[in-house]
């Protein structure tokens, strides 16, 4: 049995509950309040969420979560099998997370309601102005993040754009979708089944 634990408002926790649903696995979920409850920190010691208890224990971080699905679950293949493919992958998903929803994240703050610092808002431009270059390298969305095949990258990579464009337009007047040209793709995975369910249960969420 796997329980999903976290809040239907984090893009991390949604990504995985769309690869559970994709999949087409059962699962629960748990919904962990901010602060962390001392129970919750034993499951995740960093505090972050999601963490997904299966039978041998929790698991956080969710990649790490995402390759353990794909290794229990083969099959719906969600990952691509060569080693180098494999690990291209993982490069687009990672540079993705890293250089865009963690540089964008610094001006979540006025998603908020929040100030952004002026260095802040600096820090957030230049960072990606420079991934914005970068993707196109990487990925053209065409039709789906990893070429031809539809993978756990494009639900990863919706959910590492998601919040990260609004931050984008506002401290640094790029809209992130149509400069990496990710628009038409955008609109393809909020389609899907497995999506629908996801941003419904987002949208309703209450704290
Ligand atoms: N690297 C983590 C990031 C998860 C993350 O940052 N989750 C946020 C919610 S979207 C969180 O738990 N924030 C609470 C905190 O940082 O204390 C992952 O891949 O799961």
């Amino acid at each position: 049995m796997l329980t999903l634990h976290g809040r239907a408002r984090s893009n991390y926790y949604n990504a995985v509950k769309a690869v559970l649903i994709e999949k087409g696995l059962e699962f629960t979920e748990v919904k962990e309040p901010v602060p962390p409850t001392p129970e919750y920190l034993k499951l995740s010691p960093m505090a972050k969420v999601p963490c997904l208890v299966t039978d041998q224990g929790p698991l956080t971080e969710t990649t790490a979560i995402l390759d353990y699905l794909e290794d229990t679950c083969p099959e719906v293949p969600l990952r691509p099998a060569d080693p180098y493919e494999r690990a291209k992958f993982s490069e687009i998903n990672k540079s993705l997370e890293l250089y865009v929803e963690w540089v964008a994240r610094q001006g979540y703050g006025v998603l908020r309601g929040e100030e952004t610092t002026d260095a802040e808002k600096a820090y957030v431009a230049k960072h990606l102005a420079q991934a914005v270059e970068a993707i196109p390298s990487l990925t053209s969305f065409d039709p789906w993040v990893f070429g031809d095949t539809f993978t756990y990258a494009d639900i990863f990579c919706y959910f590492m754009l998601v919040y990260a464009r609004h931050s984008a337009r506002i401290h640094a007047e790029i809209d992130l979708l149509d400069a990496v040209g990710a628009t038409d793709w955008f609109a393809r995975i909020e389609a899907r089944e497995s999506m629908q369910r996801v941003l419904a249960d987002a949208a309703a969420y209450e704290p």
